[in-house]
């Protein structure tokens, strides 16, 4: 461990302090899992989020696998029984309850029923969300407590998530050059984030075939707290522009999409699952070339079309208009996450993380926040303009230890520990106060302090 760990001083508690904390924090966040569960999947939270989503299901499988491999195990096959024939695993599986006064929009909102290549039981969203189930695969069988029972689970989902990665590489890069796109701010899973302000924008919505609806999402949390109206107008459009198509991939952007972009995480997270499940192949006796091939490619990718030389930043690409978006938000840094950047292009942006746009080794601020805070635009407390998240911060912590950085990689550990130990289990924090905003008890706060505490214990028994 670090000098640093041991000068570092949290506002409120000493390192000592946290880890005679550490039992009673473990059980609080487990308590949280148990709350959220439904018994056939783990929600992200109750009545704002009362569904099964997809990337909150990998990041709470994360947790779940150092105690309750069971557990992780039942959430991802859950989410995969929603998967669509084509290979797409939906944003939201749909709890049969419906719950529509609760969630907005919900499945008589998405009607995916009607469109071919749904699946006949489950309701689903029509739309995907980062593949970060891959990752989460191979995090059950290195922390299995039944390694044959993880073989045998492998073994069986491996095929489905072949099939989800083979439809993004199929269905979403048309240009065939290894970076898929999303076409919809949902889709990143950083919704509101400023990056999709300039398309959001310029999309003109003619009042005439706007659906009319009801947010139901300002009846849990605070409007502030939330994304606009404007927004939220813009994220209907769309989906009911996908409905008119029949959720038909071709079609959708034959239309004009007016939202197509090559997103710096979501390829990100792609390339490190493709790493992940080559070595899920590996273990259970199947060919890994392919996997390792895709990310290789995904990753040169990244580290080409995505980097901007004049901001020295990774950046997303808008395919409508053939250029870059220059947006300084955390997901930029992340790239490290899939190992992309070489060491001297890791230093550049270790040089500008430890700042005070993000967060300095030396000033009192807790984790990354999700926006650089010298921005115009930055919140402390609006989402994703902003906020720490924890998922984010947890990515980031794996890339940082990955390159070396390991005084900044423990310190954001520190605060995933610090965070809701603090202030409880919430969505997001402020990073200069660390007060919790959006829901509380939300499930991927709970699970990746999980993962850290378990991690930890184990680096120190070992
Ligand atoms: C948020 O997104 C949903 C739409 O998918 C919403 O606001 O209704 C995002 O934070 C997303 O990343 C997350 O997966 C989801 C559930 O936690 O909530």
């Amino acid at each position: 461990m670090s000098n640093r760990l041991f000068l570092y001083k949290f506002e409120t508690m000493e390192m000592t302090e946290i880890t005679k904390e550490n039992y009673g924090l473990k059980e609080s966040a487990k308590e949280v899992l148990v709350n959220n569960s439904t018994g056939r999947f783990t929600k992200p939270t109750d009545n704002l989020y009362p569904h099964q989503w997809s990337w909150d299901a990998g990041f709470i499988a994360m947790g779940y696998a150092h105690y309750n491999q069971a557990a992780a195990e039942r959430d991802l096959l859950h989410l995969f029984s929603g998967q669509w024939d084509n290979g797409m695993v939906p944003h939201i599986v749909f709890d049969d309850r419906g719950f529509e006064d609760k969630y907005f929009p919900g499945p008589s909102f998405w009607k995916t029923e009607n469109a071919p290549n749904t699946p006949n039981s489950v309701q689903t969203s029509g739309i995907c969300q980062p593949p970060i189930h891959a990752t989460a695969v191979r995090h059950i069988l290195c922390h299995a407590q039944d390694r044959e029972k993880a073989l045998s689970f492998a073994d069986a989902i491996f095929p489905r998530i072949a099939a989800w990665h083979d439809y993004l590489y199929r269905e979403r890069d048309k240009e065939n050059d290894g970076l898929v796109y999303i076409r919809h701010p949902w889709e990143s899973g950083q919704d509101n984030s400023p990056l999709w302000d300039p398309i959001l924008n310029r999309m003109q919505l003619d009042p005439k075939i706007m659906p009319s609806y009801q947010r139901r999402d300002l009846g849990h949390v605070d409007a502030a707290e939330r994304p606009t109206n404007l927004d939220y107008d813009r994220y209907i459009y769309l989906v009911d522009f996908f409905k008119k198509n029949s959720y038909n991939e071709e079609s959708i952007r034959e239309n004009e999409c007016p939202f197509l972009v090559q997103d710096v995480l979501f390829n990100t997270i792609l390339a490190k699952a493709n790493r992940d499940i080559g070595e899920i192949a590996e273990a259970i006796g199947e060919n890994s070339e392919k996997w390792f091939e895709r990310a290789d490619k995904t990753s040169r990718a990244i580290d080409k079309k995505l980097w901007c030389a004049e901001k020295q930043f990774y950046v997303n690409f808008d395919l409508n208009r053939g250029t870059q978006i220059h947006e300084r938000v955390l997901a930029g840094f992340l790239p490290i996450y899939a190992g992309v950047p070489s060491k001297e292009r890791t230093e550049i942006l270790f040089n500008y993380l430890n700042t005070h746009c993000f967060c300095h080794l030396d000033d009192k601020c807790y984790a990354a926040p999700s926006y650089d805070r010298s921005s115009p635009e930055y919140s402390g407390s609006k989402y994703w303009r902003g906020p720490i998240w924890i998922n984010l911060n947890w990515m980031l912590c794996m890339g940082l230890d990955r390159y070396g950085y390991t005084d900044y990689a423990e310190r954001i550990m520190n605060s995933i520990i610090q965070l809701p130990s603090m202030s409880g289990f919430h969505e997001y924090f402020d990073p200069d106060t660390g007060r919790g905003y959006g829901s509380d008890n939300f499930s991927w706060t709970a699970s990746l302090l999980l993962d850290v505490l378990y991690t930890r214990e184990k680096s120190a028994s070992n």
